[in-house]
């Protein structure tokens, strides 16, 4: 027995399925999770002292790769003076101040401790600022574990949803719309028949849950004419691509302009800091300025905020995203020529630093579309992999990230890797 396989064993006695996340226990995928040990750059090392090139970064957080010495340097730094006040900070007013400013669709900006804290709040903040209950969020899309959010399709295609939890009241989830990614004909229709209702649309603006899938122009472009058409908040939830795909996020690199935006993972730069801010007048509303609720014991720790600050400003250097872009598509690009040679039914896409890889023709357009991908095959090409000292997501409806630790012979290798994979059949 492995020394992971020894600790996932002793692990599931005490923590639910043996990890604190579910996505990491490796069901979608079978085996036996890897403990890790150690990173550093690009290279994570599993309780067998095996070492992985990682494209997983802590599920996007790590954009410098792991442990950079400058993050890590803040981070010690702070912790000497101090831990945690539950007071204000003035390193809050600076990490505040640095988001409206590379976020010019946000005026003010709260500061949190997850990505799910982020979207949950944003969306009681909608509903408090419309003083209106439903909801329009995206099959496929995840935004984190908030209850609303944990609702899949109605039985018809404009009913509103059911519970994909258990614990979630069916008359809460009765709240809200689950509509279809892409699918702008959909949403008009949507708003057509809900619209005095909606208090607001969340969307991944570059969706990365369901696999990565790419918006198509006008489906965002209806998104921001709907909801400026009938008074709902547009909620951008950029957790993910929050200065992932690009130096001004999605919204940047797509030319939409959301009423509330959510942030998380790279604004953090690894540790626990979430964000979600946008127009003056609906933050106006959150408590202790307005009638919205929202709270947090560790909200802007000292920590977490020199770690986001040190990650922000680095991240801001000249050439920093071009780099990462260039690296992100030699990857795709890699693994599709490899796999087209080969003769293997495989497509990869990148936006920015995140990607996706499908063993499907072409890249899929849609959560139908994910879905009808080959799991199998991706399955089995995750273990080789993972075999050869590659570490992707544990699942096929994951997106990948690269860091700026990445080099260009990591890249190389990982093609030639997937390539004798590929060849092997
Ligand atoms: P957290 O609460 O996990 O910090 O953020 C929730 C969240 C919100 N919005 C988007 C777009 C997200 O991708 C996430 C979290 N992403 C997953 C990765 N699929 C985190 C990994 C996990 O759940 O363990």
């Amino acid at each position: 027995m492995t020394r992971n396989e020894e600790l996932f064993l002793r692990a599931q006695k005490t923590i639910p399925g043996g990890v604190n996340s579910p996505v990491r226990a490796f069901r979608s995928v079978g085996g036996a999770p890897r403990f890790f040990t150690r990173g550093e750059g690009a290279r994570v090392w599993d309780a067998d002292g095996k070492a992985y090139i990682d494209y997983v970064g802590s599920w996007g957080p790590l954009i410098l790769g792991h442990a950079d010495a400058d993050t890590v340097r803040a981070v010690q730094q702070t912790a000497a003076k101090g831990l945690s006040f539950g007071a204000p900070t003035e390193g809050e007013i600076e990490l505040a101040e640095l988001l409206v400013q590379r976020v010019p669709s946000m005026d003010m900006v709260r500061l949190v401790s997850s990505g799910t804290e982020a979207t949950m709040s944003a969306i009681r903040l909608a509903r408090g600022f419309t003083g209106r209950d439903a909801i329009v969020k995206f099959e496929g899309c995840y935004h984190g574990h908030g209850d609303s959010l944990l609702v899949k399709a109605g039985s018809g295609l404009l009913t509103f949803g059911n519970p994909s939890s258990a614990g979630v009241p069916a008359d809460l989830a009765q709240h809200t719309l689950v509509l279809d990614y892409n699918d702008a004909q959909g949403l008009r229709d949507a708003f057509a028949k809900h619209g005095k209702t909606i208090a607001c649309v969340i969307v991944e603006p570059v969706a990365g849950n369901m696999n990565l899938i790419v918006p198509k122009p006008e489906f965002l472009a209806a998104m921001r004419e709907l909801c400026t058409q009938h008074g709902a908040v547009l909620i951008f939830d950029e957790v993910m691509t929050g200065f992932r795909v690009g130096p001004a996020s999605a919204q940047g690199l797509y030319g939409i302009t959301p009423d509330l935006s959510t942030f998380g993972k790279v604004v953090g730069g690894g540790m626990p800091l979430g964000a979600f801010g946008g127009r003056r007048d609906i933050m106006e509303k959150i408590a202790p300025l307005g009638p919205v609720y929202q709270a947090g014991t560790l909200s802007g720790n000292p920590l977490s905020v020199a770690a986001g600050l040190v990650t922000l400003k680095k991240i801001a250097a000249p050439g920093f995203y071009e780099a990462l872009a260039a690296k992100t598509k030699a990857l795709v690009d890699g693994l599709a020529g490899a796999a087209r040679q080969r003769g293997v039914k495989f497509s990869a896409q990148s936006v920015g630093g995140m990607f996706g890889m499908y063993f499907a023709a072409t890249p899929p357009t849609s959560c139908a579309e994910v879905m009808a991908s080959d799991k199998d095959a991706f399955n089995r090409y995750f273990h080789a992999m993972l075999d050869a000292g590659f570490y992707f997501a544990p699942s096929a409806f994951e997106a990948g990230f690269v860091s700026a630790a990445h080099s260009d012979a990591d890249i190389a290798a990982t093609v030639a890797a997937a390539d004798a994979i590929f060849a092997a059949g």
